[in-house]
């Protein structure tokens, strides 16, 4: 029998791997149906208006589709309330949803763009490293995350609340993809977050994609 759930998208997306983290930590067996959003499939715009990865299918929906992970992560955690993705206390878990926000935005905007694509997903495609971006985002834009990011989780084990939430999954699963550029916070300027995201992508439930997406790196999605 089928998977309740498809999860349509990249290993290698961020947004993707936000959900794979958010399912595996609730116990939620998914297919992941892997396209790479460079090539999609045809009937790939039919389910999301945005040309965007990830896409949920809910099987006992009738095949109907969620879009953003941000969207499914929220359905996800009212459906299967177990192991909530957000802390309780309401200024906590608005606190969780800005961090969210934050690195969904701003920082996978300018850090995956000026990274990610330049030093990963475009050399698979066969286009030239831009220096002066990679430059750029490294001079002008990682420092002030890195900085506002540090003074967020220094005292704290995690970013809102008392355990993991989807803060958590959402800014480590942006560092996964500096982690496959080699790029990651110096320990001697931000030592709380530099420590912060080692421990967190040693987690289990990240080291494991982390040992797929290594497995599979090369590809950027599709069969
Ligand atoms: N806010 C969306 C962002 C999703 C997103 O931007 N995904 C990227 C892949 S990492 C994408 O599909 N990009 C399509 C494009 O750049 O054309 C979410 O949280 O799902």
């Amino acid at each position: 029998m089928k998977a309740r759930y498809e999860l349509i998208g990249s290993a290698m997306s961020p947004f993707v791997r936000k959900v794979r983290v958010a399912m595996a930590l609730k116990g939620l067996a998914y297919e992941l149906c892997e396209i790479s959003i460079f090539d999609p499939p045809d009937w790939f715009s039919s389910i999301s208006p945005l040309r965007r990865i990830p896409v949920l299918r809910d099987r006992d929906r009738g095949g109907a589709v969620l879009n953003d992970s941000s969207v499914i992560c929220h359905y996800l955690d009212m459906a299967h309330p177990e192991s909530p993705l957000l802390p309780e206390d309401p200024w906590e878990r608005a606190r969780a949803l800005w961090i969210e926000e934050y690195m969904d935005t701003e920082f996978a905007f300018r850090m995956g763009m000026g990274l990610f694509r330049t030093r990963y997903v475009y050399p698979l495609m066969g286009q030239p490293v831009d220096e002066a971006l990679v430059e750029k985002t490294l001079t002008k834009h990682a420092p002030r995350f890195y900085r506002y990011l540090e003074g967020e989780i220094a005292g704290k084990d995690w970013f809102a609340g008392s355990a993991l939430s989807l803060a958590d999954i959402a800014v480590a699963t942006q560092f996964a993809n500096m982690r496959h550029v080699r790029e990651a916070p110096d320990p001697a300027l931000y030592p709380a977050l530099a420590a912060y995201v080692a421990r967190t992508l040693a987690l289990p439930v990240f080291a494991a994609l982390e040992q797929e997406e290594k497995a599979a790196s090369g590809a950027i999605g599709g069969a």
